[in-house]
């Protein structure tokens, strides 16, 4: 089966329960070959601040830059067909959100429980805004910190956190994907065990947002230069119709491409409607002169 072909199934889970865990879509080794990349990285990051970040949990984005084998995740085709089911009957193109790595150390209490999509302020209830993929670098398990799923929240309203149900505990090995939409509640779980958890979350989101993590200041163009175009695209180098993302009126891509132009051309990027519209107004008025 092709990506597109068996995510199709993926995305009706994802749809109706708020979540799903892909066993198996990648080599363990793929997984293995990040870590001992970021292992330094770990290493020489201070937990973090805060009790949403968790003081007992370390985390640092910017992870193409700090993994080649990072571009393996972001670019997973399955995961991208089941996110762009997902999101594109609300935006032109999907975008990298974030690429974070997050280390769970002994003794770190349960997060609290969140909808990732509540960082934008926006109406909600109408589309998805976010989907979000785990990728455990260690085993999860219920006692290390593995992430819990509240079931079917995307579709209920939640007003207190009494209002949960009883959450899924992602109970994975590396190589599986767990994946969940913006709008349903998740959170890490509290570390009992004497080992460290150690994860990576990628999230995608409509191409049309302030992204989480900024993309451009993670991967300026002298690294995206390096990337393949469509991981290039994900990471800010594309405009979202009508003229969003813009340099300078063009394609931050061009960018990308040697020395862009002094003084380049602005150029209309708009939808066929807008484009209608702007054509029919300009020759109306174009005719009266
Ligand atoms: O680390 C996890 O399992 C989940 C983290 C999370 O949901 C977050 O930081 O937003
Ligand atoms: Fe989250």
């Amino acid at each position: 089966m092709t990506a597109p072909q068996c995510s199709a199934a993926w995305t009706r889970d994802l749809l109706e329960h708020g979540y799903c865990i892909i066993p198996d879509l990648l080599p363990p080794e793929a997984l293995s070959s990040i870590e001992s990349d970021l292992d330094p990285v770990f290493d020489q990051t201070p937990c973090s601040h805060g009790y949403f970040y968790g003081y007992r949990t370390k985390r640092f984005g910017s992870l193409l830059r700090r993994s080649p084998h990072a571009a393996q995740l972001v670019l997973e085709p399955t995961i991208l067909a089941i996110v762009r089911q997902v999101l594109s009957p609300a935006c032109d193109r999907i975008q990298l959100n974030v690429a974070q790595a997050i280390e769970i150390h002994p003794g770190e209490i349960e997060q609290f429980p969140h909808c990732d999509h509540d960082m934008w302020p926006g109406i909600k209830g109408h589309h998805e805004y976010l989907v979000n993929v785990m990728w455990p670098l260690t085993e999860f398990t219920p006692d290390n910190g593995a992430t819990r799923i509240y079931p079917g929240t995307h579709r209920r309203k939640i007003e207190t956190l009494d209002d949960l149900p009883q959450p899924v505990v992602a109970q994975c090995q590396p190589g599986s994907a767990i994946c969940f939409l913006g709008s349903t509640v998740h959170g890490a779980g509290a570390n009992r065990s004497q080992g460290i958890r150690r994860g990576i979350v990628v999230g995608y989101s409509l191409g049309w947002l302030k992204p989480y993590e900024n993309q451009w200041l993670a991967y300026p163009p002298e690294i995206a230069r390096t990337f393949p175009d469509e991981l290039a695209e994900l990471a800010g180098y594309a405009l979202h119709r009508p003229n969003l993302g813009n340099y300078e009126g063009q394609c931050p891509s061009n960018l990308l491409k040697g020395n862009p132009v002094g003084h380049p051309q602005a150029t209309d990027a708009l939808r066929p409607d807008q484009e209608e519209a702007v054509e029919q107004f300009a020759q109306r008025h174009w005719c009266a002169k």
